[in-house]
């Protein structure tokens, strides 16, 4: 395949070309090896779930139009889909489920070096959970809610807790169609059982299975891990940070952190900076230790600690490439197997941490929750050992961007922002969204992949289209890291905005690109849209608001989970793929029409960006029709004096301002 090394994201171009001179394998040259791939694959036509298969069913007529037990096109279809939702929802919800053991164990202070950070927070998710706080101590309330969090996968009876911070008639919807999620553990199972040889042979049945199994992923299992990690590590706010891969240090240790859950990077960056550490550091020659983050693991220590994000999913390779890292200490979830030959050629120490993800030949320290502190600092020893190997003759570090980000915008942060510490409130959203200078939010989220070469950056093409046309975006996963590497989460990026969200960009002082957290963090943009049903004229339903939902260049399975939440939540999601059912029309057509008359929300697929870009336009103003919003009338603007009446205490969170410098500023103003 011919190579293209001119585009955009030069840094990683720039490595990826050194890994060819060096004859390190990429992820890319392993996606070339793999042309042609498997068309039945591809469309959702091929299925291994059981041995009298694999079996393949021809789209075109020319072949078997069914499996050896009869199953057709839509069957193995919309099979293929709900195993994907499926093994989403479980990886979300096992990161959850983590989260719940830690925080019962920190409040039974067996984890060393964890604390409970968000009070605030534990007693909202103590008063949803219906656990009493009334006199307890903070540890006892803790463990209970950890307790409750945990019997949410496998409770016997009942429904998710998390449910009922949706829309009331969002609920309703559920109820009626029966997809109200259960036990997350129970759907998972279910859909296992469900799609295998002879069970569940009605794609509508299956799909609303998908439907329920993914509620149980955004309303279980990844609120859950979100909400108690806020309460473990604090939820973030605004906080200034650095991405790319120019933030990888010449002169100090470096390590990256990649993965999922904070359990693991939280430690490593307390014992990065622990003074034995340091002066460890200082006696190989280093001038310290510099972390720095891949993936969703960096999107969560940047949010809460302004560590900078060194790249996304598909940079993880580059990183290492570049020579000057000492070592790389990974948990779960998009960790790619070739990181380790990659490491193998510098003098780089890949380390797995977690019992649930080791890799063949790698060094594993497992963490624990008990053990976490020493552990990392184990792993930060055997990164500040490793500095005088580093071979200088070898070390890359891109010259390039290194962008300044402001990020840490949680669907608390935003109603701050917008309306006050005391106030805080969507009112002034909503009501900019009523007056139509905002004219909808659309939340651009999900994976990068090595389908697309980094010269083809579509998120930033897309992004900056519709802030271009008054749409606040909100961003998660790695489609924020590519934002944020290419500079877009700042203030100044506002710039590129039309003239309605630039004037509330200015007004408030916040970016048009909220950067809003991990691939878990999209149950941040769920309570979102529910608050703004709830603060009202928006309509009575998520499905009533000017929202969309866009993954450009999806990759997990996890992402066609969120997705699936996001439509059965009401949303219109679009994905810029080919659909994994496109093999089976009737599932398609299900998928993208007729499941919007039953949950409110649909899918579309689509490659073409302005095709895509057009069709959420459409779709928002085609909502801002229904609300009756479209009227043209003059309405107040929230401007910067009408803040200052607001800011009656003068401590509103500023964006772009650290939490602790936010009163200095205000009161400048
Ligand atoms: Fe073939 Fe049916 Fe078995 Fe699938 S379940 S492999 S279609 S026989
Ligand atoms: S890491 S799931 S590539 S967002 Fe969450 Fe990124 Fe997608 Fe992995």
């Amino acid at each position: 395949m011919a190579r293209n090394y001119e585009g955009a994201d030069r840094e990683s171009l720039e490595l990826l070309k050194k890994m060819e001179e060096g004859g390190i394998e990429s992820s890319y040259d392993r996606y070339d090896a793999q042309q042609p791939q498997c068309g039945f694959g591809k469309i959702g036509l091929c299925c291994r779930h059981c041995q009298m298969g694999p079996c393949n069913v021809d789209p075109f007529g020319r072949g078997p139009k069914k499996g050896v037990c009869g199953a057709d096109a839509n069957t193995i279809a919309a099979r293929h889909f709900v195993r994907y939702v499926a093994a989403g929802t479980a990886a979300h919800s096992d990161h959850g489920r983590s989260v719940a053991h830690l925080l019962i164990a920190t409040a039974r202070g067996e984890a060393k070096g964890y604390k409970i950070t968000d009070i605030k927070k534990l007693h909202e998710v103590a008063a949803l959970f219906e656990v009493s706080t009334e006199g307890r101590k903070v540890e006892e309330i803790a463990e209970e809610v950890g307790e409750m969090a945990l019997a949410e996968f496998g409770k016997a009876y009942g429904t998710q807790a998390f449910a009922k911070k949706a829309p009331i008639n969002r609920q309703k919807v559920w109820e009626k169609l029966d997809v109200t999620p259960r036990a997350i553990d129970r759907e998972v199972t279910e859909s296992m059982h469900r799609t295998g040889m002879g069970t569940d042979q009605d794609y509508k049945n299956l799909i609303l299975h998908a439907c329920r199994t993914s509620l149980a992923d955004g309303w279980g299992g990844a609120m859950i891990a979100t909400e108690l990690q806020d309460i473990l590590f604090g939820t973030p706010k605004p906080k200034r940070g650095t991405a790319n891969l120019g933030v990888i240090r010449e002169d100090e240790v470096n390590i990256l952190v990649h993965g999922h859950e904070p359990q693991m990077s939280e430690m490593v960056a307390v014992a990065s900076q622990d003074p034995e550490m340091l002066k460890a550091a200082e006696a190989v020659g280093a001038k310290g230790i510099s972390l720095a983050g891949i993936c969703c693991t960096a999107n969560e220590m940047l949010m809460r600690h302004g560590i900078p994000l060194a790249g996304h999913m598909k940079m993880q390779e580059m990183a290492l490439a570049t020579g000057a890292i000492e070592a790389i200490t990974v948990d779960i979830q998009c960790v790619m197997q070739g990181d380790e030959e990659v490491a193998s050629h510098f003098h780089t120490k890949m380390i797995t941490t977690s019992p649930k993800a080791k890799i063949a030949g790698t060094q594993h320290i497992e963490i624990n929750d008990e053990n976490a502190y020493e552990k990392a600092k184990e792993i930060v020893k055997i990164a500040i050992d490793n500095y005088p190997n580093r071979d200088r003759s070898r070390v890359y570090i891109p010259k390039g961007k290194k962008s300044d980000v402001v990020v840490g915008f949680t669907h608390e942060t935003i109603k701050y922002m917008l309306g006050g510490t005391y106030r805080a409130s969507y009112r002034p959203l909503n009501d900019n969204i009523m007056n139509g200078r905002i004219r909808g939010v659309v939340g651009v989220v999900g994976c990068t992949s090595s389908i697309l070469w980094p010269d083809q950056m579509p998120y930033m093409d897309l992004v900056n289209e519709l802030i271009a046309n008054n749409i606040l975006v909100v961003q998660t996963g790695c489609a924020a890291a590519e934002c944020a590497r290419e500079g877009m989460m700042v203030p100044e990026h506002m710039k590129n905005a039309g003239e309605g969200l630039r004037e509330v960009c200015e007004a408030v002082g916040m970016p048009p690109v909220l950067h809003a957290g991990s691939c878990v963090d999209n149950s941040r943009i769920l309570i979102s849209c529910s608050e703004m049903v709830k603060e009202g004229g928006l309509g009575n339903d998520i499905s009533e608001l000017p929202v969309a939902g866009v993954c450009l260049d999806w990759m997990h399975e996890k992402a066609l989970a969120i997705g699936h939440y996001f439509v059965t939540s009401g949303v219109y999601t679009l994905f810029g793929t080919k659909s994994p059912a496109s093999g089976a029309p009737d599932v398609d057509k299900f998928l993208s029409e007729e499941l919007e008359e039953l949950v409110g929300g649909k899918w579309s697929f689509e490659p073409d960006l302005k095709v895509m870009a057009k069709l959420i336009i459409d779709h928002i103003e085609k909502k801002r029709d229904a609300l009756g919003i479209n009227v043209k009338k003059e309405r107040k603007l929230y401007d910067m004096e009408d803040r200052r009446q607001l800011a009656v205490d003068g401590s509103d969170v500023h964006a772009g301002c650290e939490p602790g410098l936010a009163h200095e500023h205000r009161k400048k103003d």
